[in-house]
């Protein structure tokens, strides 16, 4: 005889049992006919009593006795649904949770870009909160052509990976003029070098390579704020001169070494204010060089520049308990 199971994706299988238990399970030894239709096809079976196949279509519920007479009879409960019915009541709920996901996600974005804008926010106030009038001195250079007359930090150089370095300068000589030096032990005597060329052009030294030549408006015979920095992380370098961006350029270099030794005013061609040549000494005035371990914002740079605001987390400052003035370089405060 047949046995009918449950339906599987339109098909119907039927087991063919020598034996009925009397559970109504069947025992092995057993032979597998799976006959593949659409289930309303196969209610049209031959031999089917057509009770078992009514419930695989969805039957209605049996309708409860008649209540007394002008009431109504109560609905008995509903027949077992169809896989039909399910697959299509799974769709919907399926679609309506991805719609909610879709709203949900859609939420998270906005929060996070809330998120940065606030972010960024209240790290632009703890900026200002922590910026402070510029630790400020002004550094004279008066001689031309010497070997004797610079400033030398005496604090440890922390190695950077990324750095701004701004300083203000006035000077009438642009003749291959050494403003800052820093050279480490390794040799690299131009590990950082920046070294005007004449009254509209610097050059930048990084790892002991000119990385990038700028040019400018004259600075002839009046204070100009320079800052120039360098990223690592970006690959890229540029140039502030009172406040104006000249630009960024690839920086292919990696990062600044530490423990060197760092002069204003003098070209070091070896550690330790080495070998410095008198063509390339500094005349004029250096005032309040500052060096921040990262690239400075060009907010935070016109702040520098023009409101003399500096943010604290800078990682030299030359102020005059940090420095050796050599020779007669001098100096006066502000
Ligand atoms: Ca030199």
């Amino acid at each position: 005889m047949l046995q009918k199971l449950l339906p599987i994706t339109g098909c119907l299988i039927f087991i063919s049992c020598k034996h009925i238990l009397a559970t109504g399970g069947c025992q092995s030894n057993t032979n597998q006919v799976q006959i593949c239709a659409p289930v309303s096809s196969l209610s049209a079976l031959p031999g089917d009593s057509g009770d078992f196949f009514s419930q695989l279509n969805g039957r209605a519920g049996v309708r409860g006795k008649a209540g007394p007479k002008g009431e109504k009879g109560i609905r008995g409960p509903p027949g077992p649904r169809t896989e039909n019915e399910n697959e299509c009541n799974c769709n919907e709920e399926l679609e309506r949770l991805r719609n909610e996901i879709r709203q949900f996600t859609a939420l998270v974005n906005v929060n996070e870009y809330n998120c940065s804008e606030e972010l960024e926010s209240l790290r632009n106030e703890i900026r200002q909160v922590n910026a402070d009038g510029c630790p400020s001195v002004i550094f004279n250079f008066s001689r031309l052509n010497q070997i004797t007359d610079y400033v030398r930090y005496r604090h440890y150089v922390p190695q950077l990976n990324s750095a701004t370095i701004c300083m203000w300068v006035h000077t009438s000589d642009f003749t291959d003029s050494s403003l800052f030096s820093y050279a480490t032990r390794s040799g690299h005597a131009n590990e950082i070098l920046i070294i005007l060329r004449n009254s509209r052009r610097i050059s930048f030294f990084l790892e002991n390579k000119r990385v990038k030549d700028f040019t400018f408006s004259s600075m002839m015979n009046q204070w100009a704020h320079l800052c120039v920095w360098f990223s690592t992380r970006t690959s890229q370098l540029g140039v502030y001169i009172n406040g104006n961006n000249l630009g960024s350029f690839p920086y292919t270099g990696g990062y600044v070494r530490g423990g060197g030794s760092l002069i204003l005013g003098q070209d070091q061609d070896q550690f330790d204010a080495g070998d410095l040549q008198a063509s390339q000494a500094f005349s004029g005035q250096i005032s309040s060089p500052i060096i921040w371990p990262r690239v400075l914002t060009a907010s935070e740079i016109s702040d520098v520049t023009h409101r003399c605001i500096c943010p604290r987390d800078y990682a030299i400052t030359m102020t005059l308990d940090k420095v050796e003035l050599h020779g007669t370089a001098g100096y006066r405060m502000e």
